[in-house]
């Protein structure tokens, strides 16, 4: 992988990669650049047949503290509108078909908690901090929070922490369950990469099918849901990796996935 200024890159010997945030002066606010790279990481981690997920993380201080208010703050609405800022880069973020893990330490907030959330799923430190707080800088959240936290934690919540721009806590996104797991800080990252590993184990076939049904069925009614995810189930009976997967049960062996 590539030398970046803004981001480190790690690949494991099983599959996981390792993108850190790496802005520690601003506290890894999410400037241009540095999604840049984010994003050419994860577009090279797509076409990389050896890595099955990633992890998204920043340092013990900070996940990320926002988008980058200096860089933001002389912005004119058709700037803003005419580049599509944000959509550009958020909706390449969403759009990756490999998992994505985020593992936050520290602060996450604005766009950094944004970020957490567009993640499939959200590890958290025990110190952990997240919070949308662009009502104190006369704003809103751009780039998914009011969305994904209402539905995620529901309304009631949602709204006094983007009305407040009061901080929450990690147990309090572990217990609301927007988190899916919750560690001691100093094996955050550790945990996060097992998971990527494990998921790595598996057929990329499968694990790109789980992410589609889940993401898809996000935005429909439970019967169209169930419909989407049973026909994309029948759609796995041709691949490769379902005979595989079924014949080594039968054989009492580990399967040998293709990816096909
Ligand atoms: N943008 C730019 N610089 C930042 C940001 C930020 N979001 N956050 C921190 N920094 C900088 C500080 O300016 C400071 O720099 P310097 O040393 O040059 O003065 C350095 O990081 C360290 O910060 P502090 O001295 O403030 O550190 P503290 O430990 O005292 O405080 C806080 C930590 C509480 C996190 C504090 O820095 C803070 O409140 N930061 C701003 C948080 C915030 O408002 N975030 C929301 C930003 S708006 C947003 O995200 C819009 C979302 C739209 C989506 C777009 C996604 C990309």
């Amino acid at each position: 992988l590539r030398g970046y200024e803004f981001i480190k890159t790690s690949k494991s010997d099983k599959g996981a990669l390792l993108i850190e945030l790496n802005r520690p002066k601003a506290l890894n606010a999410l400037c241009t650049p540095l999604i840049i790279e984010l994003n050419q990481a994860l577009k090279e981690a797509e076409t990389d047949s050896s890595i099955g997920a990633t992890v998204i993380t920043g340092s013990e201080k900070a996940f990320a503290a926002g988008a980058d208010i200096k860089e933001m703050k002389d912005l004119s609405f058709s700037d803003a509108y005419g580049k599509d800022f944000i959509e550009n880069w958020s909706e390449q973020v969403y759009n990756v078909k490999k998992p994505i893990i985020a593992a936050v330490n520290g602060f996450a907030l604005g766009g950094g908690c944004e970020l957490a959330m567009m993640a499939d799923v959200l590890y958290v430190g025990e110190k952990a901090k997240f919070g949308q707080p662009e009502i104190k800088l006369g704003v809103i959240p751009g780039a998914g929070g009011s969305q994904r936290l209402a539905r995620a934690i529901g309304k009631a919540k949602a709204m006094e922490i983007c009305l407040t721009g009061d901080m929450f806590s990690a147990q309090q996104a572990y217990d609301w369950g927007l988190a899916a797991k919750i560690f001691p800080p100093e094996q955050l990252v550790s945990e996060a990469v097992k998971t990527a590993e494990k998921i790595a184990s598996y057929s990329k076939i499968a694990v790109k099918a789980v992410k589609e049904v889940i993401n898809e069925g996000y935005n429909l009614g439970l019967d169209q849901g169930i419909k989407y995810e049973r026909r994309v189930f029948h759609s796995l009976f041709g691949s490769h990796d379902q005979k595989e997967g079924m014949s080594a049960f039968a054989e009492k062996r580990e399967p040998k996935w293709k990816d096909e």
